[in-house]
């Protein structure tokens, strides 16, 4: 995406929020537009600064009042109505709409009635019962919204960002600091390199010999809003989407040990400097040298660092000190899983579902196009209100896809189904239609609130079942809006295993399901079966596969593990050992 469109996509995220609250509805005709309007640029080839108002609205989803918003911000660098509602709407408030449970006529009877404008607001209102007298409340969701909060643990002064909001930013200010001409390399550190779900700031580096430009060019840019510190090789500022970024300008022989230092964890250094201190040298974010003699030992990159003590290379994602350490140092690092071992996409959706936004041709000679060896078309089962298919629909498909093969011939499609997991743990159609599949993926869309013990036996039940032969985004969670389901994960592995069913890492940014600390659960267990999936709904979110591959590689997903890594004819086996 160009840097444009990436900045008018994130402007279209904040009006769709304060137009909920504006309007008192999350599904208002304006916030729909402008819903359509944000999917509509997400996907769009052309760079929309470039396009004028009349091209713009020519493009399927991009309204007339739209497009003249999104020709205002492009000639001018505000949108006026933008501005208004920033006004009008503090973001504190526009944060409380995340809470689940909380929309926005909630959110506006909370600051009329309660008086309450912010998450912090929110928990006092809450410890004090005031909730339940508001109009539509009562005991039961104030109870509810009390135990998301919690469970959510992303708000209050330690306030997180969702790794699907921080991500296009890190990226867009790398690519603004890069084109200083100064600047030679800048990387994005901390948490969001190591690839957190969430992260409290951006942390970037810069490596260039005049430190002074850059710093200016930084405070510069425009999606600026406010410039916290202006220092001679340190600056921070606060973004228009409200994240806080820090920039230190570094010098070329020091980059290695500085993005060493600040991608952390603060544990992982501190191993690492231990190391250092047992071999009599120091280690910090300019230097691996000797104590004694102060001669440098390695500093330019962070191989030449690790090397020097003796240790494999850790990649970022996995420097939590939880044993990585001991591992590089015994050479016994896991094989991780990276893009280029992927073969297949095995969740890919097409206009087929209602919520497509691509055609099938174009899913399948994308797929073709990238040198995928496979792909299951996966298209919403029949109870998905709206968006799912009719089994006249489904055999439709199949005659298509058969069409399609002859047109793809070094490409195996696979007809399959994204079958939706019922509280009872059922799913659609019936044993006679799904045995019609060639590969099933079921996924929880519904119930999110039952308790630990039967969401267990629901997954548990769709995993007995033959036709399912893999458990979609297994928590349902959506990173910093809605907590995924509890499970006891113990007998989930086990009956995975047991039953020959693979676990989906969803690749989504918002979604990345099963999430990285329930992945680590399983590193003990060599016949668990992992996929990565895309859960493509366009052609172009084939690209997310990178995001789920760094979220198994943070869980340490070996790739003997990963089945879309394996070769068509072993992975067939594999399908047919369970479907028979
Ligand atoms: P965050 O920002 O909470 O999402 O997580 P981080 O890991 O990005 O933490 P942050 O931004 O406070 O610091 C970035 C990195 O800088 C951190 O991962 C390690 C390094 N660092 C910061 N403060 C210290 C410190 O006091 N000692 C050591 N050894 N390293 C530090
Ligand atoms: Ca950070
Ligand atoms: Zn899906």
């Amino acid at each position: 995406m160009s840097r444009t469109n990436e900045e008018v996509v994130q402007l279209l995220r904040e009006l769709v929020e304060l137009t909920k609250l504006d309007e008192g509805s999350p599904q208002s005709f304006r916030v729909r537009a402008y819903e359509r309007a944000r999917a509509a640029v997400r996907s769009l080839p052309s760079d929309v600064g470039e396009m004028t108002v009349a091209e713009l609205k020519a493009v399927d989803g991009i309204g007339e009042s739209t497009a003249r918003k999104i020709r205002e911000y492009t000639d001018s660098g505000t949108i006026a109505k933008l501005d208004q509602l920033r006004s009008q709407y503090p973001s504190e408030l526009v944060e409380l709409m995340k809470v689940p449970g909380v929309g926005p006529k909630t959110v506006m009877l909370l600051r009329d009635r309660l008086g309450v404008t912010s998450i912090e607001g929110l928990q006092g209102a809450l410890e004090t019962h005031r909730l339940r007298d508001l109009p539509g409340m009562g005991e039961r969701s104030e109870e509810k919204i009390s135990r998301a909060l919690e469970r959510l643990g992303t708000y209050g002064k330690e306030r997180r960002t969702p790794i699907a909001d921080a991500l296009p930013v890190g990226r867009q200010i790398i690519a603004a600091v890069e084109a200083f001409p100064e600047v030679r390399l800048a990387v994005y550190c901390g948490s969001l390199r190591r690839f957190r779900d969430t992260v409290a700031d951006i942390d970037v580096l810069a490596a260039a010999t005049q430190p002074g430009p850059v710093m200016d060019g930084f405070v510069g840019l425009p999606f600026v809003r406010d410039i916290l510190a202006r220092g001679d090789t340190k600056s921070s500022i606060i973004t228009a989407s409200d994240l806080q970024v820090d920039l230190r300008v570094i010098p070329p022989e020091s980059f290695g040990a500085a993005t060493l230092y600040f991608t952390g964890s603060k544990a992982h250094n501190i191993a690492l400097r231990q190391r250092a201190i047992d071999r009599g040298w120091i280690l910090n974010e300019y230097e691996l040298a000797e104590s004694n003699t102060g001669t440098v030992i390695a500093s330019r990159t962070e191989e030449a660092i690790y090397e020097a003590l003796g240790l494999e290379f850790v990649p970022p994602e996995l420097r939590e000190d939880i044993g990585e350490v001991q591992a590089a140092a015994a050479g016994d690092l896991p094989d991780l899983v990276e893009v280029a071992d992927v073969r297949g996409d095995l969740h890919v959706h097409s206009t087929w579902s209602g919520d497509g936004r691509s055609s099938l041709e174009e899913m399948i000679s994308t797929a073709a196009q990238r040198g995928l060896e496979y792909v299951a078309i996966t298209e919403h089962g029949e109870d998905l209100a709206i968006n799912g298919l009719s089994r006249n629909r489904v055999l439709e498909e199949r005659a298509a896809i058969d069409q399609l093969r002859r047109r793809h011939e070094t490409l195996t499609i696979l007809h399959g189904a994204e079958l939706n997991i019922d509280p009872d743990g059922t799913v659609d159609y019936d044993a006679a239609f799904l045995a019609g599949f060639q590969w099933c993926v079921a996924s929880v869309h519904s119930h999110f609130d039952l308790d630990r013990v039967r969401q267990t036996e629901r997954v548990i039940a769709a995993m007995a079942n033959p036709a399912v032969n893999a458990i979609g985004h297994l928590t349902g969670r959506r990173i910093g809006m809605r907590p995924g389901i509890e499970l006891d994960m113990e007998a989930v592995f086990d009956a995975a295993v047991a039953t020959g069913t693979a676990l989906e890492i969803n690749s989504h940014l918002d979604r990345l399901d099963v999430p990285s600390d329930l992945l680590l659960l399983a590193r003990g267990i060599p016949d668990l079966v992992f996929v990565v999936s895309t859960d493509a709904h366009h052609t172009t979110e084939y690209d997310n596969i990178r995001w789920g591959v760094a979220n198994a590689r943070r869980g340490w997903v070996d790739a003997a593990r990963v089945a879309n890594t394996w070769p068509l004819t072993r992975f067939l086996e594999w399908v047919d050992a369970k479907r028979g």
